[in-house]
C-alpha cells in the first residue's frame, strides 16, 4: 500500500526504505518505512545549496515564481487522495481530516499565487522638496521550517507557498514522526519545478531528515534569516532564545489550550456538534483542539449529559475505513494521556471515558475513547496542554468570570464563544475579550480557513502564518528616500555647512 503510494507521489524506495529512523503507522504500529538521518556536514551543504539557489531565485520576477506555486498547486490537486492517505497512514488522523489537510495546502498555494502580483509596499510622503520615500520587499533568504507530526503538511505548505513567490528558499526539517508525507511533498514541488522551466533553481526546496541535533544546526546557523517552527511549546522555548541570540528571526507556533464559552442562549444543537469535531477531531492532536469547555451553570448538566451520549456514539478505529476517531500517534502519548487522568481523579474530578480500545486487535496501536473530564476550577493539569483528547468541563456563572477562564492559562492560540447574545459576542471577540490570536464566534476554536492569520500570543509563540498580510514575514522591507532634486536638505532642518 505505501510502495504504491509513494511510486505515484515521485518517491523512489531508496529514499525511504533503508536509515536509522523507522517510520511506524500508529494504526498498527508497523513498520512503514525507514529514513536517514542526515549529518551534520550535509546539512551544512544543503544550507549552502539553499543560499545559492536563494540568490537565483530572488531574481526572477515575483508573478513568474507565482507561477511554480500554481503548478505546484496543480500538483496537489492531481495527487490529494494520495498525499492524503499517506497523511492518514502516518499520522493516523482519518482519511476524511487527511484530505482536508491537502485541501488547505492547495488553498494556501491559490492565496500564495495571487500574493505573487501583490507584493507591494507603500509610498510615504518626504519632509522634504523634491524627495519621495517608500517602502519595498525584498526576498529574505533561505528559510528553516520545523514542523510537527500531527499536521505534517498544511504548515509546511503554508510557509513554503508564501516564502517561494517572496523569492526564498526552503529547508525543511520534518518530524522525524513523519518524514514520508515529507518526501512526498519534495517530490511533488520537484514535479512542478521540473514543469516550470530552467529558472527554477536546484536546491530551491530541500528535506533535511533528523532529529533535535538537525533542529538545532539549522536554528543555530545565521545563514538562515528565518526559523518557522510548528510544534510543542517546550520546542518553542529552545528555538526561539537560539535563533534570537544570532538576531534571526522566528515564527513560533506552538502550544494551545483552546476554549469555548458556552452561553445560556447558545444555539445547543449547534454547540455540541462544534465541541464533538473540535474536542475529538484528529484525536484531540490539533494545537487547535477544544481542550476546555467553560459552560454557564444553569445548562451545565444538560450538556455534559448530551456530550456523553455523543461521546458514546463516535465510531473509533481505523482511519482508513470511515471510522471519527483514529489512534493517538504513539504510545508516548497514550501514556501521557493516562497519567494525566489519574491525575485529574487523584484531584476529585469526575472523568468519563479516556479507556484504551481495541487493544487485542492492535497491540501497537493507541486506540483511546475520548475523555470529559468535569473540574472545580483551573489546575496546573488543566492549564498545561495535554495533546490527547481531553476536554475539561468547568462552570461559570457571569461573563467576565468565563472571559477571565478563557485567559487564565499560558497558552493563547485559539477561542470561541457560542451565544445568540451579540453584547455577549462583541465582548469576547473586544480588546477586554479573549487574549487569543483566534477568536471565534458560533463556530469552533479548530479548523481555521487559510485567508486569516493563524497563530496565538503568549507561549504560543507569538507567531503568524498562512493568510492576511503573513507573506511580509517572508521578506525583508526597506525603507528608501530618493532624492530627485538639486538641493541636499537635511531631514529635521538641520544646516551642516
Ligand atoms: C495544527 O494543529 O498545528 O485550524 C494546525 C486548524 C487547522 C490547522 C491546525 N487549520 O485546526
Amino acid at each position: 500500500m505505501i510502495d504504491s503510494l509513494m511510486q505515484r507521489l515521485g518517491v523512489a524506495p531508496e529514499q525511504y526504505r533503508n536509515g536509522d529512523i523507522a517510520v511506524a503507522t500508529p494504526i498498527d504500529g508497523s513498520e512503514i518505512g525507514r529514513v536517514r538521518t542526515a549529518t551534520a556536514q550535509e546539512i551544512d551543504t544543503a544550507i549552502a545549496n539553499a543560499q545559492r539557489a536563494f540568490e537565483a531565485w530572488r531574481q526572477v520576477p515575483a508573478p513568474r515564481r507565482g507561477e511554480l506555486v500554481r503548478l505546484f498547486g496543480d500538483q496537489l490537486r492531481r495527487h490529494k487522495e494520495d498525499l492524503g492517505a499517506l497523511v492518514t497512514w502516518e499520522c493516523g488522523k482519518i482519511l476524511q481530516e487527511g484530505l482536508g489537510e491537502v485541501q488547505e495546502m492547495i488553498d494556501i498555494c491559490d492565496l500564495a499565487v495571487g500574493q505573487s502580483r501583490q507584493l507591494y509596499g507603500l509610498t510615504i510622503a518626504s519632509e522634504r522638496p523634491g524627495h519621495h520615500m517608500r517602502e519595498s520587499w525584498h526576498p529574505l533568504g533561505p528559510i528553516g521550517l520545523i514542523t510537527a507530526f500531527n499536521f505534517p503538511v498544511a504548515p509546511w505548505a503554508w510557509n513554503a507557498a508564501l516564502a517561494l513567490v517572496c523569492g526564498d528558499s526552503l529547508l525543511w526539517k520534518p518530524s522525524e514522526k513523519s518524514p514520508l508525507t515529507a518526501l512526498a511533498c519534495q517530490a511533488l514541488l520537484e514535479r512542478a519545478m521540473a514543469e516550470f522551466g530552467d529558472d527554477a533553481p536546484q536546491y530551491l526546496s530541500q528535506v533535511i531528515i533528523g532529529e533535535r541535533a538537525a533542529g538545532e544546526q539549522l536554528t543555530d546557523d545565521a545563514r538562515i534569516p528565518l526559523i518557522s517552527a510548528t510544534g510543542s511549546t517546550r520546542m518553542g522555548r529552545e528555538v526561539g532564545p537560539r535563533v534570537a541570540a544570532r538576531f534571526g528571526r522566528s515564527i513560533l507556533e506552538l502550544g494551545g489550550n483552546n476554549a469555548m464559552i458556552l452561553t445560556p442562549s447558545a444555539d445547543l444543537d449547534m454547540a455540541v456538534r462544534a465541541i464533538l469535531f473540535s474536542a475529538v477531531g484528529t484525536a484531540g492532536q490539533r494545537c487547535t483542539t477544544l481542550r476546555r469547555l467553560v459552560v454557564h451553570h444553569s445548562i451545565k448538566e444538560e450538556v455534559v449529559t448530551r456530550l456523553k451520549q455523543a461521546y458514546a456514539g463516535i465510531s473509533i478505529g481505523d482511519p482508513l475505513e470511515g471510522n471519527l476517531i483514529g489512534p493517538l500517534i504513539d504510545r508516548q502519548a497514550f501514556d501521557t494521556m493516562q497519567a494525566v487522568l489519574t491525575q485529574a481523579r487523584e484531584q476529585g474530578a469526575n472523568v468519563f471515558g479516556g479507556q484504551r480500545q481495541l487493544a487485542e486487535q492492535y497491540p501497537e496501536g493507541y486506540y483511546v475513547a475520548p475523555a470529559i473530564v468535569e473540574v472545580e476550577g483551573q489546575s496546573d493539569l488543566v492549564r498545561h496542554e495535554t495533546f490527547a483528547p481531553i476536554l475539561y468541563v468547568i462552570g461559570y456563572e457571569a461573563l467576565d468570570e468565563a472571559i477571565a477562564l478563557n485567559n487564565d492559562v499560558p497558552q493563547g492560540l485559539s477561542s470561541c464563544i457560542f451565544t445568540t447574545d451579540v453584547r455577549e459576542a462583541e465582548t469576547f471577540v473586544s480588546a477586554v475579550g479573549s487574549d487569543c490570536g483566534i477568536a471565534n464566534v458560533n463556530i469552533g476554536p479548530s479548523g481555521a480557513e487559510i485567508g486569516g492569520a493563524f497563530g496565538g500570543e503568549k507561549e504560543t509563540g507569538g507567531g503568524r502564518e498562512s493568510g492576511s498580510d503573513v507573506w511580509k514575514s517572508y521578506m525583508r522591507r526597506q525603507t528608501n528616500t530618493v532624492n530627485y532634486s538639486r538641493e541636499l536638505p537635511l531631514a529635521q532642518g538641520i544646516k551642516f555647512d
